[in-house]
């Protein structure tokens, strides 16, 4: 009695830290047992159900189990066989009916969840409407009924539902708000997978890819910031208004050879790669060099810095990334890099 009462003594402050540890898991911004939006609430809601079946399950056979074996123990000098349950019908119907329960239990809402979160949106006029397309290792956020494109940084209203028709541009990706809505697959070949999921408290989440793409999927993140109605609505707005180039001529015509081939900055340059808007307004640059000068983020710099840092050598920041290390003089890129850390969407009022 007195040793079993020892061992207790000296779990249990184990078991009280493993408790403390666990319900302090997850920053709110990037974990899925700290859910932020309805659709985040019920798959957390199916992780509770499965693990609380599966520790009951854990529980009541380790327990059976410690009281037969101390129980039933051979005692010195007992030569007797026990008695023998093979095929006993009882016991046997009792071992196949609980788990027949246990997992109707688990099945039911399991099920109606799945169907019920692959509901279609993609026609829903209240519901914002993204097409998400995955890159090596960006992505790409397009909104045709706003006819605006953006990049890295998905920005959505905190009052609709968010309908998403995820692709791929290349290979397979998988587009995860951890704190959202779980994993969506965009898979090469054509095909479009559908989700959707809302966020009702504003403010920054982290998005990530989930399949591994190539050397820099672990590079491969986004931002989500869910703003009020207003501050979409003027995000929109100015999305679309025209950006005036750099003042310099000579810096406005290296960026127009050099830069705008590919990228798009208001009305000018390409579209097939990152639509540069607002860059410097974003919390990232290129998704993983983090604007801020919190030094509890490994990647951190001014956006300034952070532009010069991926203009001067994108290799280094994203290993394989799409952008070619472009030949430039110092001053050049420092005069870019000023430029587009300038280049600020003026939404949040
Ligand atoms: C051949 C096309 C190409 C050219 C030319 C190019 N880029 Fe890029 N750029 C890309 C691609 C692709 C990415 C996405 C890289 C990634 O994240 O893996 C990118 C990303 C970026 C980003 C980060 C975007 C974001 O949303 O965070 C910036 C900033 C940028 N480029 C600036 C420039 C500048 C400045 C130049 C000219 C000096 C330039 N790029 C030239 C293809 C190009
Ligand atoms: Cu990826």
């Amino acid at each position: 009695m007195m040793n079993r009462w020892h061992v207790l003594k000296r779990l249990l402050p184990l078991l009280a830290g493993m408790v403390l540890l666990l319900s302090a898991c997850g920053r709110a911004d990037l974990s899925t047992l700290r859910p932020q939006g309805p659709v985040a609430e019920e798959q957390f809601g199916l992780m509770k159900l499965t693990v609380a079946i599966m520790v009951l399950v854990v529980i009541v056979v380790f327990a059976i189990a410690v009281y037969v074996i101390v129980r039933f123990r051979r005692r010195p000098g007992d030569k007797t066989i026990p008695v023998q349950v093979e095929g006993n019908h009882k016991l046997e119907i009792i071992w196949t009916v609980i788990p027949i329960i246990l997992l109707i239990i688990l099945g039911v809402p399991t099920v109606k969840t799945v169907f019920g979160l692959a509901e279609d949106h993609t026609k829903d006029p209240n519901a914002v409407q993204v097409k998400v397309t995955a890159h090596q290792y960006w992505w790409e956020f397009e909104y045709p009924n706003l006819g605006v494109k953006t990049a890295q940084e998905l920005l959505i209203p905190n009052d609709a539902i968010i309908s998403i028709e995820a692709k791929t541009a290349d290979v397979l990706h998988s587009f995860w708000i951890p704190s959202l809505a779980g994993k969506t697959d965009t898979n090469p070949g054509g095909n479009v997978n559908i989700m959707y999921f809302e966020a009702p408290k504003t403010g920054v989440y982290l998005g990530k890819c989930a399949e591994l793409c190539g050397p820099s999927h672990s590079l491969m993140d986004f931002k989500v910031k869910v703003v009020d109605r207003a501050s979409f609505d003027r995000w929109v707005a100015a999305m679309k208004s025209p950006v005036a180039l750099p003042a310099d001529k000579e810096v406005a015509d290296v960026l127009n050879s050099q830069c705008l081939s590919c990228h798009a900055i208001g009305a000018n340059g390409g579209q097939l790669y990152p639509n540069l808007t607002g860059i410097g307004g974003r919390q990232a640059v290129a998704g993983i060099l983090v604007n801020t000068d919190d030094a509890k983020y490994e990647n951190e710099g001014t956006v300034e810095e952070n532009l010069k840092r991926w203009i001067t050598d994108p290799q280094k920041v994203k290993p394989g990334t799409l952008m070619p290390k472009v030949d430039l003089t110092q001053p050049q890129i420092d005069a870019i890099s000023k430029y587009l850390a300038g280049l600020k969407l003026d939404y949040e009022k």
